[in-house]
């Protein structure tokens, strides 16, 4: 099987610098982004995570909607034109699909809005897109990256998932639980799912795989949750991560792609 994963910058340049973007067709001109910023009570974190988002950036969507503080006012107050879309099951992953499904742009990105992710990767994110990639996953353990949050029991959990998803799969990613991560509209069909919790964004990770999307690592930077309270248990959520990994090997799952 083709190795699709480039896990450096320049690596992605050699590899990636043939193919096209959806609208670009070659030319200069940039396709367009949305970025998807699921939000449970992030009213005091919003302020810098917006601050981070490039005005390139045409499309913002924030998803509420189970918030009890003022998300929603001081989303809208600091990106005018902001879409605040309000999904009422609980779990990221439901947050994320109901993003996606009111996104109009050519490539989809999500970021956390705690403050552990920086708007400013947006521009590589784009860049890997540009240069052919259909599925871009951020990652703090790639040369470039890091993280001032990560503790051992993350990292730990992280490679035993990403062991996990090389052992079943054959996916070599150096990070498979950040959920920074973005894929081209056009192929978002080809890893939908309909779960709805944290393990959403890794079994995206293992669907663009399958699906042989070409897949590329941006470099992050992981900050620390500014305000607030993480909505994820390292242990238990690892663990239920990991059963849903397994469980997708025994479903047999192989996406809709060629
Ligand atoms: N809309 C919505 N957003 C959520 C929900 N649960 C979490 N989020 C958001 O999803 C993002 C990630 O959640 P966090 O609680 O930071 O979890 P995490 O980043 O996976 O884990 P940590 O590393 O512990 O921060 C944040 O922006 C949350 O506000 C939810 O049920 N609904
Ligand atoms: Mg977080």
């Amino acid at each position: 099987m083709k190795r699709n994963l480039m896990k450096t910058v320049s690596e992605r340049e050699a590899v990636l610098g043939t193919e096209t973007s959806p609208k670009t067709n070659g030319s200069k001109a940039h396709a367009s982004v949305t970025a998807i910023i699921p939000t449970l009570n992030e009213a005091g974190n919003l302020p810098y995570v917006l601050d981070t988002i490039p005005d390139w950036v045409e499309e913002v969507i924030v998803v509420d909607g189970r918030s009890s503080d003022d998300t929603e006012r001081i989303a809208r107050l600091l990106r005018p034109g902001v879409k605040v879309i309000h999904e009422l099951t609980p779990g990221k992953g439901a947050a994320l699909r109901a993003g996606v499904n009111a996104a109009s742009g050519d490539y989809f990105i999500a970021l956390d809005a705690d403050g552990s992710m920086d708007g400013g990767h947006l521009d590589a994110f784009r860049e890997a897109f540009e240069n052919g990639a259909q599925y871009v996953k951020g990652s703090r353990f790639a040369v470039g990256g890091g993280s001032a949050d990560i503790t051992r029991l993350r990292r730990f959990g992280d490679k035993g998932i990403c062991l996990l998803m090389l052992v079943l799969f054959g996916a070599r990613f150096t990070d498979a639980t950040y959920g920074y991560f973005g894929v081209r509209a056009d192929c978002y069909d080809k890893i939908r799912l309909e779960t709805n919790g944290f393990e959403t964004e890794i079994l995206f990770n293992i669907r663009a795989h399958r699906a042989g999307l070409v897949i590329a690592e941006v470099p992050c930077f992981e900050g620390q949750r500014l305000y607030g309270n993480s909505n994820l248990s390292a242990l238990k959520d690892g663990m239920r991560i990991g059963l849903y990994v397994i469980n997708e090997r025994l479903r047999g799952h192989r996406g809709s792609a060629a």
